[in-house]
């Protein structure tokens, strides 16, 4: 019998940072997060996510680690992890933790030992030039407009290194197997202290293998290197998992599950970017084509699929004129809404201008769609973003718990807060909150409740056989999840005005359809077409049970 945890997991992710500030610094930490573990539970989540809070110079939020083994001591300490760890246990929630092994902090001991002493064991490390070698091609500089170059000069050093991200984020040589050991050793650490997994910071730029005179060409399959992390995962924890941050075409993507001895987790980013397109055109047809586009995932695979991240949202896989419908639709202001040139740097509340519908049908694919779904904290409230901050913090904002200071983020004085809670607008604190949303019956964290309890009622749509049905109208999209002999099959209809949709479910004649949200039967499909009358962004999930109820 396989235990695949994850299939039927709602994961969320949260920055600790934003989330809920305990002892009133400004910073949210482990203790403040501690807090709100009942609030989790309440919402029905059964794995968090936590971003990068390791200690760090925090120059690309924590995405820039200078030791691998602890606790930024901002966000407290690692006793007051294992608490929070504990904690968690009991309720019955995992913990994800990011794993940012692609580059180290230049501030890393690693790197400053390197610069400092090139006779040390760790020069090779890192990549390094005595010449401007040309850029890294394959993708180049990942921050177009922040980052000019993938070679950078240390002065110290003498030469030049390699990075794909920012210049203070200095790749690793993955193929020196000391590093390679190194990587198996915070892997084992943060396995010891009870996490169910990782995600893998930047997975396609971590097993570029490169030769050690810097030729950056490819040494081996470059893949080889992640059955090497997956062999070792799985011999320290059975039940841990690999979730990887591939933002690739699907041919490369089938090479991460491979044959199930890989990832066992990879972001949908191809299906999110196809999401909005359909989302801007009103039509089923471009989720369906990025749908079957996929490849098969094997048994113990699983995508994760989600709506917004912590990050830009990337639109980088479709075309120019593609880009500019998801604009117009979304983020008409290129100069404050888009950033990198490939993509949005809003919240997705504010980008549908908080339409609760809209916001509902949303969620509601997200948390039927084939694979697991990840919301990124806020998301169940509909939280907006600030557009007055640089970069890709317009969508980092703290979290907002209640109509008080701060949003109840944090007690310290507003100027003092590690990023200012939203508090102009529609989406200002004192409306969007968690203690005025969860009283409201109607509002998205009501619901959201609700849909998430639902979602973990119908494991076929995570375990489950997935096919796209054809629904006779362009604006819906329909899917049937079949496991172990039963169905649900869900319909969503991407535009705002009602339509008729009408499913061919031979396979489910004379079956009843239970609509699920309203938990009332609606009728026997006796025809091999059925028809199902929609509102405007109408969602509906159906069981499919044997006998009229
Ligand atoms: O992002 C890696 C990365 O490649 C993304 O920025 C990517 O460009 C985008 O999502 C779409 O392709 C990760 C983290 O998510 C990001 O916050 C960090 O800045 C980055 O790694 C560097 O560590
Ligand atoms: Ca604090």
């Amino acid at each position: 019998m396989l235990d695949l945890w994850y299939k039927n997991a709602v994961i969320y992710c949260l920055d600790i940072e934003t989330y809920m500030d305990g002892n009133g610094d400004g910073i949210g930490d482990f203790v403040g997060l501690t807090q709100r573990l009942d609030y989790l539970t309440g919402l029905g989540i059964t794995c968090v996510w936590l971003m990068p809070f390791y200690p760090s110079p925090n120059k690309d939020n924590g995405y820039d680690v200078m030791d691998y083994y602890s606790v930024d001591p901002r966000l407290g300490s690692l006793g007051d992890f294992v608490e929070f760890s504990r904690r968690a246990e009991e309720r019955g929630i995992r913990i994800i933790v990011d794993l940012v092994v692609n580059h180290t902090s230049d501030q890393h001991p690693w790197f400053q030992e390197a610069v400092r002493d090139r006779e040390s064991k760790y020069w090779d490390y890192y990549l390094w030039s005595e010449q401007k070698p040309e850029d890294i091609q394959e993708g180049g500089v990942m921050f177009p407009g922040l980052q000019d170059t993938t070679w950078t000069y240390y002065e110290k050093a003498g030469a030049y290194y390699a990075h794909r991200f920012y210049d203070h984020q200095a790749d690793l040589n993955i193929t020196n197997p000391e590093v390679r050991a190194e990587i198996q050793r915070i892997m084992g650490f943060w396995l010891a202290l009870g996490v169910s997994g990782f995600r893998i910071d930047a997975a396609p730029h971590l097993i570029e293998l490169r030769q050690a005179d810097n030729l950056f060409e490819r040494v081996e399959d470059p893949y080889i290197y992640i059955d090497e992390m997956r062999d070792f995962l799985s011999w320290r924890r059975g039940d841990a998992i690999l979730l990887a941050e591939a933002n690739e075409t699907p041919d490369e993507l089938s090479k991460y599950f491979d044959h199930g001895d890989r990832m066992q987790m990879l972001f949908n980013f191809w299906g999110n970017q196809y999401f909005f397109l359909a989302l801007a055109r009103q039509e089923a047809a471009p989720l369906v084509q990025a749908f079957q586009d996929l490849p098969p995932v094997p048994s113990i695979g699983q995508w994760a699929n989600f709506v917004r991240n912590h990050d830009e949202l990337t639109l980088d896989k479709l075309s120019d004129d593609e880009q500019d419908e998801i604009a117009a639709a979304f983020a008409p202001d290129r100069d404050t809404m888009w950033i990198f040139d490939r993509g949005i740097r809003r919240r997705f509340a504010p980008m549908v201008n908080g339409d609760l519908q809209l916001l509902k049908m949303t969620y509601s694919l997200l948390l039927s769609l084939p694979g697991t779904p990840v919301l990124n904290y806020g998301e169940e409230l509909g939280i907006g973003d600030d557009l007055s901050l640089e970069e890709r913090k317009p969508a980092r904002t703290p979290m907002q718990w209640s109509p008080g200071k701060n949003g109840g983020f944090s007690t310290a004085a507003p100027e003092d807060l590690i990023l200012p809670v939203v508090s102009e607008g529609q989406f200002n604190y004192k409306e969007v909150n968690v203690a005025c949303l969860r009283r409201e019956p109607g509002s998205l964290l009501t619901w959201m409740e609700q849909a998430i309890r639902l979602r973990k009622e119908c494991p076929e749509l995570g375990w489950g056989q997935w096919q796209i049905l054809d629904t006779k109208h362009p604006s819906v999209f329909a899917h049937r999840c079949q496991w172990q002999g039963n169905v649900v099959i869900a319909i969503h209809n991407f535009s705002p005005d009602p339509c008729t949709a009408t499913l061919t479910l031979k396979d489910d004649l004379d079956h009843c359809l239970v609509d699920l949200f309203k938990n009332q039967p609606e009728e026997t499909v006796s025809a091999p077409t059925h028809e199902f009358q929609l509102e405007g962004y109408d969602y509906r999930w159906f069981r499919v049970t044997n006998s009229v109820i």
